[in-house]
């Protein structure tokens, strides 16, 4: 397993929309397994491929229910089959985003089509915050941002903090 550097926005390749996985195979579970080693360093509850630069419809997460036990999930090519019409309001945070976090509000509970590790089709009915953290994961595979369902104003604050940081580092860098 090895760590992979996470991107941070803005970058462009984190708008890309990703690309369908047509096998389940070795070098897709080293990327899996990278992926969850990067995620529990960050510290995060999930990851999306293209946060580590590589476009695959590929997930995995880890909610931690019982505390010190881990319990990974791997999610390739997920579908929403059905959502709820009731939303309910998390206060989200990214991991391509730093430090920065925001109420946002998305169905209360969806239901899930997914292949897993082994390639085996999968359902699942996620509500709360795995229902949250699912829908957050799946709008990485479109290229899509919790910060883009702020206010312009919010968004270009936050953006712009970003970016300030970013030339901060590649300052002591070079
Ligand atoms: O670690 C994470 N925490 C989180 C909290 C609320 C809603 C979504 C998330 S996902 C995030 C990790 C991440 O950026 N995944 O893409
Ligand atoms: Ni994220």
């Amino acid at each position: 397993m090895a760590l992979r550097e996470i991107l941070t926005e803005p970058n462009i390749k984190l708008r890309e929309k990703s690309s369908a996985v047509d096998k389940v195979d070795k070098d897709l579970q080293k990327l899996m397994d990278d992926m969850l080693e990067t995620m529990y360093a960050a510290p995060g509850i999930g990851l999306a491929a293209i946060q580590v630069g590589v476009p695959k419809r590929v997930i995995v997460m880890d909610i931690g229910q019982k505390e010190g036990q881990k319990n990974p999930m791997y999610f390739v090519n997920p579908q929403i089959i059905t959502k709820s019409k009731i939303n309910s309001i998390y206060e989200e945070g990214c991991l391509s985003v730093p430090g920065q976090f925001a109420e946002i509000e998305r169905p209360d509970k969806c239901h899930i089509r997914f292949l897993d590790y082994y390639g085996q089709t999968k359902e699942i009915k996620a509500e709360g915050m795995l229902a949250t953290c699912i829908q957050h994961e799946m709008d990485h595979l479109e290229g899509i941002l919790f910060i883009d369902y702020l206010s312009k104003l919010k968004k270009s604050m936050i953006v712009k903090k970003l970016s300030k940081q970013k030339r901060a580092i590649e300052r002591i860098v070079v």
